[in-house]
């Protein structure tokens, strides 16, 4: 904050008409995400009457700051002190301290790296036989459904514990949650009528007796054995999983799969070191952000750049923004598996910094082992289409030609 001699002073913050969740904006942020970086700090979103930051060391100061930007009254544009919840709030995303600990730590370990190293040898396998299906088909597909869909689809339900029959609601289901995080524009309406049946079949795979012996839903409810989470807390915590583990690891495939296809140096540089493998999840995370946005709202007065912000407000972080934000990234648009991405805020930050992100790195590791075994260029076949979500950015066909070695 600027001092003078009468004290300080208070900017009355920039503000914009942009509407993000429109389905210009949605499919084509990066101009609005440098409009809303260069306008300050904090930008006025005139269109909803939200705050939003843009910047990486805002959106990451404020992420860190749980005290003073809480989740509990809901991450979406929704204020859940003034609105009730479509459903019932996350045990651990739309909860703060001391609430979110336990639920928060149980599932930390069940989705930690040394509980995966278990599933790794199998994914990997799971991985090289997609691959060989895949390339028994032919050469020239969708990535898409073919790899980006059908490899998590694959091992997810089976590693919590999903019986067979009703896992078509999975996608469905994510895909309206993180659509209702925005605003109730064409996106919630169009799915609204199909969400109960969706809701409801989730919602019942969530019990104890709907869930395998073994996996992570068992896992989940073994720890209400302990002590360490209530029965009660248990159904929602397999909705979590079920919530966020499908829809965005399928998008941060989709955005690994295009990256590759168009910057073919990356691609050779992975066949010639396979360990490249994490570092291009990362680099991928960063630059297309599955999941673009978070909101938060504000405990109390707060003052970023001589901007006050008054206790109550929604805060929208563009998680996206800030992991192009060229005050803190080189050449931010680049794929570049030779920079270091750590740091970016793809995941999130701090407390409610994704618990999943274990689960989604290794099938993405084990999916791009297999395909750097198997093929030795990776190009466009079309032009890739966007799926649009209020809150995540995605591909709908992504058409790609494969050289086999
Ligand atoms: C939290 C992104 C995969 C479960 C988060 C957050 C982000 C995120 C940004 C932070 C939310 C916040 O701060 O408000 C992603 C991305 C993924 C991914 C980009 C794929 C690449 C997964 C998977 C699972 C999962 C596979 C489950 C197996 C969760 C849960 C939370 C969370 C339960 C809430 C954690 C908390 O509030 O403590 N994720 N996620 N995510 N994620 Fe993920
Ligand atoms: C949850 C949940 C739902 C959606 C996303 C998420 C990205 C978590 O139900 O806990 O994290």
């Amino acid at each position: 904050m600027t001092e003078t001699l009468h004290g300080p002073v208070h900017r009355t913050r920039p503000t914009s008409s942009a509407d993000p969740f429109s389905a210009e904006l949605l499919a084509d942020p990066h101009e609005f995400h440098e409009a809303l970086r260069e306008a300050g700090e904090v930008v006025h979103l005139e269109r909803y009457d939200v705050d939003a930051m843009g910047r990486y060391d805002t959106v990451h100061a404020a992420l860190t700051d749980w005290q003073s930007f809480e989740s509990s009254a809901g991450v979406g544009i929704s204020d859940f002190r003034r609105e009730p919840p479509w459903r019932p709030p996350s045990l651990l995303l739309e909860a703060d301290p001391p609430h979110h600990d336990a639920p928060r730590a149980v599932l930390q370990k069940i989705l930690g790296p040394r509980a995966l190293r278990a599933l790794e040898p199998q994914w990997r396998a799971d991985a090289a036989a997609l691959v060989d299906e895949v390339l028994a088909r032919g050469t020239e597909f969708d990535a898409v459904t073919e790899l980006a869909e059908a490899f998590p689809l694959r091992v997810f339900p089976d590693a919590v514990g999903l019986r067979q029959e009703g896992r078509e609601h999975l996608l469905p289901y994510g895909d309206h949650l993180f659509n209702t995080f925005g605003p109730e524009n064409f996106l919630v309406q169009h799915g609204a009528p199909s969400l109960p049946e969706h809701a409801g079949w989730v919602n019942e795979q969530c019990a104890r007796d709907a869930l395998a012996p073994t996996g992570f839903g068992a896992d989940i409810w073994a720890a209400t054995d302990r002590g360490d989470i209530t029965e009660a807390q248990a159904p929602l915590m397999v909705r979590s999983l079920l919530s966020a583990g499908v829809d965005t690891t399928i998008h941060a495939l989709g955005a690994i799969l295009a990256a590759f296809a168009r910057t073919p140096e990356a691609w050779a540089a992975l066949r010639s070191n396979p360990a490249l493998a994490r570092v291009a999840f990362d680099e991928a995370i960063r630059l297309e952000s599955p999941v673009q946005t978070f909101f938060r709202t504000t405990t109390r007065d707060v003052e970023i750049d001589g901007v006050r912000i008054p206790e109550g407000r929604k805060i929208l972080m563009f998680l996206g923004s800030a992991n192009r934000d060229p005050r803190r990234w080189s050449d931010p648009g680049r794929f570049d598996l030779h920079r270091d991405p750590s740091g970016h805020v793809g995941f999130g930050m701090g407390i409610h910094q994704c618990v999943g992100q274990h689960v989604a790195r290794l099938e993405a590791v084990a999916l791009l082992t297999a395909l750097a075994a198997r093929v030795e260029t990776i190009e466009p076949a079309g032009t890739p289409t966007r799926h649009l979500n209020n809150t995540l950015r995605a591909w709908e066909t992504l058409p790609v030609r494969l050289t086999p070695d």
